[in-house]
């Protein structure tokens, strides 16, 4: 029995010398120390022994027992730490490599363009506010001067809410009311904001899109105010030499009403495919505030005058930047809106 011991034990050792990885060890594990391994298929012999023999041969049993768990044990940290070192060996972090950059949010270009607007107006002493886009047909016709069953409504294809009381606003013109109706002259704001219209989408209408809205109120103004400060904000925002012109135009909460334009970036004013041939491109619509809108807010048209203006900011954007279509802007393409910041 011991000599058997003796050589379980020496080839089991040198079996271990040779393993050389943790699933090899565990199967020497279980082959040699385990519950069915040759270790205690030899032990189950012990009983066949005389009882005088058995004290000593158990004993050497736990001594070979433990000479086995223990080189086991050493097999088994050297194998961990080989293991450990080929891991952290494949994983190794080339400190050399050039970083990964955060990508860095930036402004939507009609987010920049409706700054770079309202700061103009800003540094005239205008106040920029805002206002809801679910509007009420009071705001957005009657106290406009567009009663209902008056033709003009035509020029705004209204989405209606809750009709017929209930919209999205067409323009940002129904703030002139909200605001002239909560403050006393003088007043000077630039309302940017979205407008909805039930239209079909091309190269130059959204059926969602920006507009901005001005409004001048005091006592003495005229006409050459709303040119003056008008024709300073496109040379600001286009070019010091750009030339405007103003040709009446009509909407019914003004008058008179204008459009005003400016000289064609491309050609100077020659005549091109972008301004077809005109020298001219349109901007914005303007006017002198009607006296019956301000009337209805109850400003006094005798004492008062005003002057206001509404623009579409994408519009400007494009003529800018060069932008052949205002789709862009809402489709949301990052080849697209990563070229603002
Ligand atoms: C108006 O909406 C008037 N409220 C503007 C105004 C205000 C006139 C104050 C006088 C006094 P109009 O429908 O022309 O006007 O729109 C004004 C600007 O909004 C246009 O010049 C254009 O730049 C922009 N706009 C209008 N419809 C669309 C559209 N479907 N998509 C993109 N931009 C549009």
């Amino acid at each position: 029995m011991r000599e058997k011991l003796a050589a379980l034990q020496a080839r089991a050792l040198a079996e271990l010398a040779d393993v050389g990885d943790l699933e090899a060890l565990e199967g020497w594990r279980i082959r040699v120390l385990g519950s069915r391994g040759e270790l205690r298929e030899l032990q189950r012999g012990l009983g066949g022994l005389p009882p005088a023999e058995r004290p000593a041969v158990g004993q050497a049993f736990n001594q070979a027992k433990n000479a086995l768990e223990g080189a086991f044990a050493e097999r088994q940290a050297a194998l961990n730490a080989l293991a450990l070192e080929r891991e952290l060996a494949a994983q190794r972090v080339d400190v050399t490599l050039p970083g990964r950059p955060p990508s860095v949010g930036r402004l939507h270009p009609t987010t920049l363009i409706i700054k770079q607007i309202t700061d103009f107006f800003v540094s005239m002493g205008f106040q920029v506010v805002e206002g809801p886009e679910v509007e009420r047909d009071l705001y957005n016709f009657e106290l406009l001067n567009i009663p209902q069953d008056h033709p003009a409504r035509d020029m705004w294809d209204t989405i209606y809410v809750d009709p017929p009381e209930v919209l999205l606003r067409t323009h940002t013109s129904p703030m002139q009311a909200r605001v002239m109706e909560r403050q006393q002259p003088p007043v000077r704001v630039v309302v940017p904001g979205r407008c909805y219209r039930y239209e079909a989408q091309d190269a130059t209408h959204e059926w969602m899109f920006y507009q901005i809205e001005g409004l001048a109120v005091d006592e003495g103004l005229t006409m050459a105010d709303l040119k003056g400060t008008l024709s300073a904000f496109a040379r600001r925002m286009f070019r010091p030499d750009v030339r405007t012109r103003f040709r009446c135009d009509y909407f019914p909460f003004v008058e008179p009403g204008v459009d005003m334009s400016i000289s064609c970036h491309v050609c100077n004013g020659v005549g091109c495919r972008v301004c077809k041939g005109t020298g001219w491109i349109e901007i914005l619509g303007a006017g002198m505030v009607h006296p019956r809108v301000l009337e209805m807010v109850g400003y006094d048209p005798e004492r008062y005058s005003g002057w206001a203006f509404g623009m579409g900011p994408e519009r400007i954007a494009m003529l800018k930047y060069d932008i052949p279509d205002i789709r862009y802007f809402y489709v949301n393409d990052l080849r697209f809106l990563e070229q603002f910041r």
